[in-house]
């Protein structure tokens, strides 16, 4: 009982010691407000009171540099560029080192101009071999022939960052496959330390740090463990801004790699920070370094109410999404014609950027050392896309009214010029709105919201709404806002709009706000398919005036291409590419739509239905017309688990039959093989069949994704029913990482001419 007695009030002086020491750690000199970029939450807080720490944790002044940075450069360049691989094995001699004509400043002026702001290099990755010539180990550039061995690559990069104005951060994989010392873990965690030391002491600003956790055996059959507080304490000496990503107090991983944040990111989590005890003993400079615990931040929900109820600690720990320009993260020459067009670079960056997180683009150099001209062209072209959309601001002189604002907060603050200035709410008010008048009838499609998060995240649910002259329409909704918040809904013409906060933690705050219009899109119509005689396509477009110009020939439409008057007769399997442009504007996005001309198909029947993971639109996705791209995600395909692929079509009475073709996808990362075998067959009663032909298909190991057509030219073919009978590899091969588990087999298509 006594023992009770005194281990409860043990814990009550320790947790009043710990609130006051975290209390003082956290104060920053900003109006009296008590904040930080951690909270401890004690156990007699009420939800209010959770709520309000919660939306008083703000991003430290170095978190807060790197969240205005936006949009940064990933490079992954080293050993693996020349092996053709992603993940080197350590055993690599240094001489396959050797790009023929590395610029650096080529990197970083491409990086500048489709607008990014840093450029974070692999200093060293899971191979071990350093870019910079580290005197800690005989893996590096300096073994190798490039520059005969007096390159730098990490300094090459830091000067071009510098000349181009951009920051600088470095990749260095705590996972080492080549160094000896890895898994005695004293040893090894000097030798990073050391790393780590010349790479922040000899290359200027270093402002990011990035960590991932890939963690394995030493040559000594140990484990490596890491001793991340040291490294951070590193860091913290020897570069205080640097934010420390990943495996880091600083900035957490979004949780994918597929470039796709949250619709509802808070930057506000619960229990990053577990070990109380150091910060209670205030030993280190930075109160979470000694504290930190990165917990699951792939889950769906990080820091909503639920979240964050029964939390002992909440802290600021925003995202941060990394993606590759290509499949891979090293440059293959197989992947050449796989890097992301604009528009999905576009797509990406309104759902990283565009929901409260930095995008991290990854781009990686060729075997010559200069970023291959079809990643340029992709980030030219989405360059182009977002300068057209965000170059006018249509709220910029706007009148705007608030239901409520707070002294010295008004609500022109959101439209006016100064980053600093917002407009928030009277202490109390949780949910207000803010209606806009712009000047004349204006067209929009996409907004923009911004909180003051050096206030604190807050906002948990607004919606905006145009006025049409008799009553307010929905326009768009979301969740929470953080940084930065882009929206995208169909064209709108209004002269008044407005923005309902409907939730937010305690008083919400808005630094600005935009109404935007996206460059003019051209739409066909129809949108693709087949057809048997002749096809009228329609080419429209969702900005009034624009000029819309078209090819027939698959080159890219532009300005001086033929331009769209009336309805095109196809007459012959086409690819129709359009643009639009806008008063002299140049062409920024282009439709690409592929009509075929083939036999009507009037039903097609598969003894086994597709997987219900890659279902497309039910079987008649593949008589649809529509083409399936290398991107097995898009709809256009069906999957079969393990099964083999046999599809009956009927031609609804006997035809003339001069080929006949099936489409298959290979991407064999992705557990994808091509059938092994497809067999063609025809019948006039769909019960008697003849075969036609009989196509064997070795399985090559290969990670080249590619579409493949299998077809049939039959010399005189009458026939009703075809049949396409496709055997699956069944089992992934001995060789693939997937080996004894389904194969799957993907179709897209069954054009019958
Ligand atoms: C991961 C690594 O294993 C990949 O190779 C790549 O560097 C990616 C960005 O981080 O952890």
């Amino acid at each position: 009982m006594i023992t009770t007695m005194r281990t409860a009030l043990l814990s009550t002086a320790l947790f009043f010691l710990l609130t006051v020491c975290a209390m003082a750690l956290s104060q920053e000199k900003s109006g009296g407000v008590p904040s930080g970029s951690f909270a401890i939450i004690g156990p007699g807080d009420s939800m209010v009171d959770v709520v309000r720490k919660a939306a008083t944790v703000v991003p430290s002044p170095r978190q807060m540099q790197w969240q205005e940075r936006e949009f940064i450069a990933f490079i992954h360049f080293t050993m693996n560029t020349f092996t053709d691989r992603e993940w080197g094995l350590g055993t690599e001699s240094p001489l396959l080192f050797n790009p023929t004509a590395l610029d650096a400043r080529q990197w970083v002026k491409v990086i500048r101009d489709a607008g990014m702001r840093m450029v974070i290099v692999t200093a060293k990755h899971h191979d071990g071999l350093c870019l910079w010539p580290s005197k800690y180990t005989e893996h590096s550039v300096k073994y190798t022939p490039w520059r005969n061995g007096k390159g730098d690559l990490v300094g090459e990069v830091a000067a071009a960052c510098k000349e181009f104005g951009l920051k600088f951060g470095v990749y260095l994989s705590p996972w080492d496959r080549h160094e000896p010392t890895y898994g005695d873990s004293p040893k090894y965690n000097e030798f990073f330390r050391n790393q780590l030391r010349e790479l922040l002491t000899n290359y200027g600003e270093i402002s990011e740090v990035w960590f991932d956790g890939a963690c394995g055996e030493g040559p000594n059959g140990k484990k490596q463990v890491y001793d991340w507080n040291s490294y951070y304490k590193v860091i913290r000496e020897l570069q205080p801004t640097a934010v420390i990503f990943g495996m880091g107090p600083d900035i957490r991983w979004v949780g994918t790699e597929s470039g796709y944040g949250r619709d509802t990111e808070w930057s506000v989590l619960p229990d990053i920070v577990q070990n109380l005890d150091a910060i209670a003993a205030g030993s280190q400079q930075d109160p979470v370094d000694g504290a930190f615990v990165p917990g699951d931040v792939m889950g769906e929900d990080l820091g909503s109410r639920e979240k964050i109820k029964g939390a002992k600690a909440l802290v600021w720990y925003p995202a941060e999404t990394d993606v590759s320009i290509r499949p891979g993260w090293f440059y293959h020459a197989s992947q050449d014609d796989r890097v992301k067009t604009p528009e999905k670079l576009v797509d990406i960056y309104y759902s990283s950027v565009g929901k409260n997180s930095v995008l991290l683009l990854n781009i990686p150099p060729d075997t010559r050392g200069l970023i291959h001209a079809n990643d340029i062209k992709s980030l030219m072209g989405m360059r182009r896309i977002l300068d057209q959309t965000f170059r006018v601001n249509l709220l910029a002189s706007a009148r705007v009214t608030a239901t409520n604002e707070k002294a010295g907060h008004r609500a022109l603050s959101v439209v006016d010029k100064d980053k600093a200035s917002y407009w928030t709410t009277d202490d109390g008010v949780e949910s207000a709105t803010l209606e806009f008048v712009l000047p004349r009838e204006e067209t929009f499609d996409r907004a923009m919201l911004q909180e003051h998060i050096r206030a604190g995240q807050r906002v948990e649910e607004f919606r905006m709404d145009a006025w049409n002259g008799r009553e307010w329409v929905p326009l768009t909704k979301g969740t929470t806002v953080g940084f930065k918040r882009l929206l995208r809904f169909p064209a709108v013409t209004a002269k008044k709009v407005r923005l309902v906060i409907e939730k937010s933690r305690t008083s919400p705050t808005l630094s600005a706000i935009g109404l935007f219009k996206a460059p003019p899109r051209a739409i066909a119509e129809p949108d693709g398919g087949s057809f048997e005689d002749s096809v009228q396509v329609r080419l429209v477009c969702d900005a009034k005036g624009a000029l819309i110009y078209y090819t027939l020939d698959g080159t890219e439409p532009t300005s001086k291409s033929a331009r769209y008057t009336k309805p095109i007769v196809l007459t012959g399997s086409t690819t129709v590419r359009a643009a639009a442009a806008l008063g002299g504007d140049e062409c920024v996005q282009s439709l690409d739509t592929r009509y075929f001309k083939c036999l009507k198909i009037r039903d097609v029947k598969f003894d086994k239905p597709s997987s219900t993971k890659y279902p497309g639109a039910g079987p008649v996705t593949a008589i649809n017309g529509k083409r399936g791209s290398p991107d097995f995600h898009d709809g256009e395909w069906l999957g079969f688990e393990g099964d083999d692929v046999n599809a009956t079509l009927d031609l609804g009475e006997v035809r003339t039959i001069r080929a006949i073709t099936a489409g298959f996808l290979q991407e064999q990362g992705a557990w994808i093989f091509l059938p092994s075998k497809v067999v063609f067959a025809a019948s006039d009663d769909g019960a008697h069949w003849t075969p036609l032909t009989e196509q064997t298909n070795p399985v090559e190991q290969t990670e080249r994704v590619l579409v493949k057509d299998f077809v049939h030219l039959p010399d005189t073919l009458r026939a009703r029913y075809v049949r396409v009978s496709a055997t699956n590899v069944g089992i992934c091969p001995s060789w693939h990482s997937g080996a004894g588990t389904k194969a799957w087999a993907f179709m897209d298509e069954i054009i019958v001419q």
